[in-house]
């Protein structure tokens, strides 16, 4: 599913997020474990500045877990605790919580040395399309409640799911578009199969995944085609098509060979891989 994002959404969705983003604690930000960076909106740092955050590294079962370890380490800070998680394999819902109350342990320490009895978390879950919000949203809220807020100073009709006895979370996400004015956001999108095909041109796609692969996991890439890994993509592609036999009126069928790579690699055909490396 791919989302258009016009001006107007764009506004909206922010404004949306501003105003939701006051009755929140914190922020549960999803990205996906292969592009942490690539996966985020950059208005989302501004927005949330002050808001505890608990960033979840979602289809952890799809990133190099060595990489996915460093990411951890980076993106860490006082005020941010992050997780990665397989959300269809892990037992999300405790890991959730417990990650949400070790965000929230500062701020309501202080609380508790002040005499105010902490109460129910209340969070929200933010992120760019296809980062597996709904996912996370659905194994949190497998024995939710919803409860529709009545609080002052909030315009909008806002639902909570009481998801756990210490955790509220709203029950939409908040959604902001991807950097795609960035080629190489836009191509981290279009590798991981979060935007669509036909975005950005098929060669430019190729010709960026074989050389990633090339560079980062050749064993794999011959293993898999059992091709030598040259240097110059249009051989390699060519060697592809012949040894497919992908033939167009006589010729080899070059677009086929790269279509062939880009969908394997979407399909994980190659392993686990991370795109992105922090600096
Ligand atoms: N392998 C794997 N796939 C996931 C995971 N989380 C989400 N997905 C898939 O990623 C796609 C986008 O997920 P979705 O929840 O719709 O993302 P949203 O647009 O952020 O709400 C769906 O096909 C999900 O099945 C995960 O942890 N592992
Ligand atoms: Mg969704």
């Amino acid at each position: 599913m791919t989302i258009q994002w016009f001006p107007g959404h764009m506004t909206r969705a922010k404004r949306e997020i501003e105003e939701r983003l006051k009755v929140v604690d914190m922020v549960i930000e999803c990205r996906d474990s292969r592009i942490p960076e690539s996966s985020v909106n950059p208005l989302l740092k501004s927005l949330t500045i002050n808001k505890p955050r608990l960033i979840i590294l979602t289809k952890r079962d799809k990133a190099d877990p060595d990489i996915t370890a460093a990411w951890i380490k980076a993106l860490s800070d006082e005020n941010t605790q992050v997780l990665a998680l397989d959300l269809f394999n892990d037992d999300v819902r405790t890991k959730i919580v417990d990650g949400c109350k070790r965000v929230m342990k500062p701020k309501f320490d202080r609380w508790l040395a002040k005499g105010v009895r902490p109460r129910k978390i209340r969070a929200m879950v933010l992120g760019i399309p296809n980062v597996g919000k709904s996912t996370l949203i659905n194994q949190l809220g497998k024995k939710k409640v919803m409860v529709t807020a009545d609080r002052p100073g909030v315009t909008m009709a806002l639902k909570w799911a009481s998801v756990h006895p210490e955790l509220d979370l709203l029950d939409t996400p908040g959604v902001l578009w991807p950097k795609f004015d960035d080629k190489t956001v836009a191509m981290n999108l279009a590798l991981t199969g979060a935007i669509k095909d036909d975005v950005l041109p098929l060669e430019d796609v190729a010709f960026t995944a074989y050389s990633f692969l090339r560079n980062f996991y050749p064993g794999r890439l011959e293993k898999r085609y059992e091709l030598e890994v040259v240097e110059d993509p249009i051989v390699f592609f060519n060697n592809l098509a012949a040894k497919r036999s992908y033939l167009k009126s006589g010729e080899a069928d070059l677009q086929r060979a790269m279509a062939t790579l880009v969908r394997e690699m979407r399909q994980d055909e190659f392993g686990a891989i991370t795109l992105e490396r922090p600096a």
